[in-house]
């Protein structure tokens, strides 16, 4: 009932609802209307009240549950379904728990804290409260588990639309990280559940440092990552970026499961890549080889061309990428 009252009053454009025309509209009694839209002022909603002509909504919360996010989206089954916490230790975690209960493609888990958020290769991934979008989307792909890896390209190419949606020019620097004045700003863990020759589900997070200021991140972050605010120095609309991130990503997506490409979301990582043209450090496990990046071919592969002229196609497994004097 919350959503339907504020869906009356976003068409509204802003006029005054009086509490007949809503109890009359929603079919509820007006002492009903009333107790709704102080559980709405308690969850963070104002309204102008008048006695005369009854609520307009004034301003609504910085968060990204599904009423708030819902208004943006113009996606077909991404998001459709949302489990919102407002503080959980990893959406990740959570939405494997979740596809592992066999819920639906497209089903998405967000969270305004995590407070263990996870990197790749156990890493940690830090997520203030209300500072960032912390989220991960269950998919179902109908792909061989070694090709995962490619899904991990097309959300990387989503959040880079999304950012440009926002007049905000990032870089992609393969495989799963989105860049800001040289600092990642963005970082992408896909994470499966397989048999052999068969996904069982994927689990997409997406990890975006949105209003996070400087002295927030530690020591050692400082150095290496930054947010969208501290890039345009000023505070940037979170529901609207992930509902931005969610279509985005559902267009993608949807070449991907219909022909089975990745063609449109390589040409974004490719076009917009920070490392090709660049010497890079390769860094598998304890190994480390210095190459050139070339290129990113059609199936999401880094080329890259060792001192010895021999070319090599790399797929993002477990390996990372590193500028040879610091992160690009
Ligand atoms: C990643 O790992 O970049 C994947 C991050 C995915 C985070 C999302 S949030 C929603 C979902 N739920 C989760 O639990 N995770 C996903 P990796 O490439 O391994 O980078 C991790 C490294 O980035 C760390 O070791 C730090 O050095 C650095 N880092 C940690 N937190 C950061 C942040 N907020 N911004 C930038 N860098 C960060």
């Amino acid at each position: 009932m919350k959503e339907e009252i504020l869906k009356l009053f976003r068409n509204s454009a802003g006029d005054y609802l009086s509490g007949e025309s809503l109890s009359t509209e929603l079919g509820i009694s007006r002492t009903a209307i009333w107790k709704y839209i102080n559980i709405l002022k308690s969850d963070g909603y104002t309204f102008e009240a008048s006695s005369k002509v009854g609520y307009k909504l004034i301003s609504t919360p910085d968060i990204l549950n599904h009423q708030e996010i819902n208004p943006y989206l113009s996606t077909d089954y991404l998001g459709n379904e949302i489990f919102y916490y407002d503080s959980i230790s990893s959406t990740n975690t959570k939405a494997k728990e979740l596809a592992g209960d066999g819920l639906k493609e497209g089903t998405l888990v967000i969270a305004e804290e995590q407070t263990a958020g996870k990197g790749r290769l156990g890493r940690n991934w830090l997520s203030p409260k209300f500072k960032g979008i912390w989220m991960s989307v269950i998919l179902r792909p109908d792909l061989n588990p070694i090709e995962a890896s490619k899904v991990t390209l097309i959300g990387a190419a989503a959040v880079y639309k999304a950012m440009e949606d926002f007049n905000i020019k990032a870089h992609i620097k393969w495989p799963n990280d989105i860049v800001l004045d040289g600092k990642k700003v963005c970082g992408i863990l896909t994470e499966m559940s397989a048999e052999l020759n068969k996904i069982h589900y994927l689990i997409m997070g997406i990890g975006i440092n949105v209003n996070i200021g400087h002295d927030e991140f530690n020591e050692e972050l400082r150095q290496s990552a930054t947010s969208l605010k501290l890039h345009t120095g000023r505070s940037v609309d979170r529901k609207r970026l992930t509902a931005s991130i969610l279509n985005n990503l559902e267009k993608l997506y949807n070449e991907f499961r219909i022909s089975g490409t990745i063609e449109s979301s390589v040409e974004i990582c490719r076009n917009n890549s920070i490392l090709i043209g660049r010497d890079i450090k390769i860094i598998n496990r304890n190994e480390e080889v210095h190459a050139a990046a070339i290129d990113i071919d059609n199936d999401g592969h880094l080329i890259v061309k060792h001192a010895d002229g021999t070319t090599e196609s790399i797929f993002s497994g477990e390996v990372s990428v590193r500028g040879i004097n610091g992160y690009v």
